[in-house]
């Protein structure tokens, strides 16, 4: 696949999608939205890859919205041409699981971006922002409804309001990202992570990333109920079939197609 704003490659099952516009510090625009739409339906159809990672430079994941593609919008356009709902979403429709590997500035629709991802790998150089008050607008891809479900309302409101900038290691204290590599090893280590949740049943992967994002859309009595027709469904298959075998040969199991 090549494209103009995106470098994509495969390393084994793990497909390697990274923004690129370097100039503009990963700024987002139609043109990458769109090609980023492109490259993950195609990786989510395809029977080769079982876990998809997104990142960006070793300076920005993206600094946000391209603000001067933006900045002479109007209100009319922008509800017209659907701005943000038109291409903004696609990697939420994306059912195989798919991880950000965040390096540098992570800020605007940059963090909302990361957000969608199914779990954040930081690099100790990240640094994640809220600051669209700065320039004048509410974020719209998310910030005020998946930021406080991910760090709480305090924080928040206290990075919404302020326009403040964490680094990587308040972003693991309060939840935003799930681990913290150094820099230089940032793609290794997600790729070994990635490559880690491919070897196993990409059926099954696809499934609890289903039912933990119900979490967030239901009551938890009805989540549960859901969680436990999909785990009792698991034994019309032939994942558990061979999971559970191998344990008890104690051998590894062979996920392979499963
Ligand atoms: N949009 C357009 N260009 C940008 C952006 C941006 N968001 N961020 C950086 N750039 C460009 C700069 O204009 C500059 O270009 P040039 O060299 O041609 O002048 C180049 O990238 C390098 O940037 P800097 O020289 O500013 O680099 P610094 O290292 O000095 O600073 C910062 C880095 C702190 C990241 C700084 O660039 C900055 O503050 N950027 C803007 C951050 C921001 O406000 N982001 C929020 C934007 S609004 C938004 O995201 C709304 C989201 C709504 C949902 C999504 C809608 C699509």
């Amino acid at each position: 696949m090549q494209y103009e704003d995106l470098i994509v490659e495969v390393h084994d099952k793990v497909a390697l999608i990274r923004l690129n516009r370097p100039k503009a510090l990963n700024a987002l625009n139609d043109h990458m939205m769109n090609e980023l739409g492109d490259a993950l339906y195609k990786f989510d159809a395809d029977p080769a890859i079982g876990c998809i990672v997104l990142t960006g430079s070793e300076k920005a994941f993206a600094a946000g919205a391209d603000i001067a593609a933006m900045v002479d919008y109007t209100y009319p356009d922008t509800y017209r041409d659907n701005y943000i709902g038109r291409n903004w979403e696609h990697i939420l429709r994306v059912r195989k699981p798919v991880i950000g590997a965040v390096a540098g500035f992570a800020l605007g629709g940059g963090c909302e971006l990361a957000m969608m991802c199914d779990f954040l790998v930081a690099a100790d150089s990240a640094k994640f922002g809220q600051p669209e008050i700065k320039v004048g607008v509410v974020p719209g891809a998310g910030g005020t409804q998946r930021l406080p479900r991910a760090i709480g309302k305090a924080k928040a409101m206290d990075m919404l309001l302020t326009a403040r900038t964490i680094d990587a290691a308040e972003a693991e204290r309060i939840g935003l990202v799930s681990r913290v590599v150094p820099a230089d090893k940032l793609i290794e280590e997600v790729l070994a992570i990635g490559k880690q949740i491919a070897s196993m049943s990409t059926s099954v992967a696809m499934q609890i990333k289903d039912s933990v994002n119900r979490a967030f859309e239901t009551t938890l009595s009805e989540g549960v109920t859901y969680e436990r027709r999909l785990f009792q469904a698991a034994f019309g298959t032939p994942a558990q079939k061979e999971g559970m075998q191998a344990f008890l040969e104690k051998r590894l199991p062979n996920f392979e197609g499963l």
